[in-house]
């Protein structure tokens, strides 16, 4: 069957029967975005609310991401790292410059960045911090997600990301998201030698810790010898309203971990930012990746971080989170149905006070409506639009949300 006589439900079976089942995609065939908008393949039109997990901060197919991409395509995508190429040099100087680290490590997907500092995490305290080889351990939250390697299904408390799934890896120490008493008992032990957290768990349902909780965590690091590694990956590049959600706490954790935004959603872009002390822990040869630092994803991740800086997708962030929370919470006290309102930035949760189905159901209807979101952990819908929105665009976003909690109320 040729493309343009297909329908929705001819795509969704060729996924179906061709492909692994290990998604549960809302029933919606995609075929084009542009800004804070995506286009079914009937021609529908939808606001992206999920913006493919706050990689799309940019909005989609942004016209300097698209140049940058085809531009450098035309030249060269790949050397591999047997060799220099003239964008990698120009990329990490401008991570230096960007986020004040000394050295920054070129991955691809998150998952690989977590893995690389993991790594990078290990090799210091085994070279710098003189824990016996095979000691070291690592605090990570409950609720984390780090990613789906088997680094960081070992560390999730989540049974959907790692039963199944062993032997798993050993080396970390879980303990309870925002307790910085908890952290600080654990980090007793004298082998901790990082701390992985997510400034705002965001698969947990977009969890805002308390202000007081990194800040502690981070003092008592700095008095331990133990690596703070921040998880921005989500977080990270604008979504919460600064350029890290770190910044909003003032500190500078000893290892940055960042990915999907950093290329606007254009192809697989992480880093792991560090000072020499930490990052020249791994020699020549001890770590790489084929395509990590290629010249294609380095040209696209620049124009990616300047569209952030020159749009001041922060600052709009920032000010169309705030009125969009305002609005949710005003829904929230027409709509019982939603429990709570939680978010910082572009980064925002409902969650309803119903199980999963009613989650499932509104965003059924809200994709009819014409806005597109998905339900995280059964009751939470997240809530995350480009970054590029007005407030126009929030108020009729927000329109569909309120037409749908009508619907859904009815059937409820
Ligand atoms: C899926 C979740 C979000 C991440 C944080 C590392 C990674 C992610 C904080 C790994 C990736 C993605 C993975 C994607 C859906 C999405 C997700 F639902 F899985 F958990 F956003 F919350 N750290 N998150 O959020 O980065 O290897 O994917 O590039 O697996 O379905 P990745």
């Amino acid at each position: 069957m040729i493309g343009n006589m297909m329908k929705q439900q001819d795509y969704m079976h060729l996924e179906d029967q061709f492909g692994a089942h290990n998604y549960h995609p809302l029933p919606i065939v995609l075929e084009r975005g542009a800004g804070i908008y995506l286009y079914d393949t009937d021609g529908k039109k939808y606001f992206d609310f999920l913006s493919a997990y706050s990689a799309v901060n940019q909005g989609h197919s942004h016209p300097r991401l698209i140049r940058a991409l085809t531009d450098q395509a035309q030249k060269l995508t790949l050397t591999s790292r047997a060799f220099y190429n003239n964008k990698l040099g120009l990329y990490e100087q401008k991570m230096h410059e960007t986020f004040g680290y000394d050295k920054v490590l070129p991955m691809n997907t998150g998952a690989e960045a977590i893995e690389t500092a993991i790594k990078l995490c290990r090799k210091w305290a085994y070279h710098r911090k003189g824990l016996r080889e095979g000691e070291a351990q690592i605090i990570v939250a409950e609720g984390n997600f780090h990613g789906r390697t088997m680094s960081a299904v070992s560390a999730s408390t989540d049974p959907s990301s790692f039963a199944g799934y062993a032997p798993l890896l050993s080396g970390f120490i879980k303990v309870p998201y925002n307790d910085p008493e908890a952290f600080e008992i654990a980090a007793r032990n004298p082998n901790v030698a990082g701390f992985l957290i997510e400034p705002i768990q965001g698969e947990a349902g977009v969890i805002v810790p308390n202000d007081h909780y990194l800040p502690i965590c981070y003092d008592i690091c700095r008095e331990r010898g133990i690596l703070l590694m921040a998880d921005e990956i989500q977080t990270g590049i604008a979504r919460t309203g600064r350029m890290l959600a770190c910044d909003y706490l003032d500190i500078h954790p000893d290892i940055l971990i960042l990915g999907k935004a950093l290329s606007g959603g254009i192809l697989p872009v992480s880093a792991v930012l560090s000072d020499d002390p930490v990052m020249l822990c791994i020699r020549p040869g001890e770590h790489g990746s084929t395509f990590g630092g290629n010249p294609l994803a380095c040209h696209v991740a620049m124009e990616a971080l300047d569209i952030v800086i020159q749009e001041g997708l922060a600052d709009n962030a920032a000010e169309q989170g705030n009125y969009l929370r305002e609005i949710l919470i005003q829904l929230s006290s027409k709509y019982p149905i939603i429990r709570e309102v939680r978010g910082k930035g572009l980064l925002n949760a409902i969650e309803l006070v119903r199980n999963e189905e009613i989650a499932w159901d509104l965003c059924l209807i809200m994709a009819e409506n014409g806005l597109l979101a998905k339900p995280t952990h059964g009751n939470i819908i997240r809530l995350a639009p480009p970054l590029v929105i007005s407030r126009s665009e929030i108020e009729e976003a927000a329109g569909l949300i309120e037409k749908s909690l009508k619907s859904v109320m009815n059937k409820v």
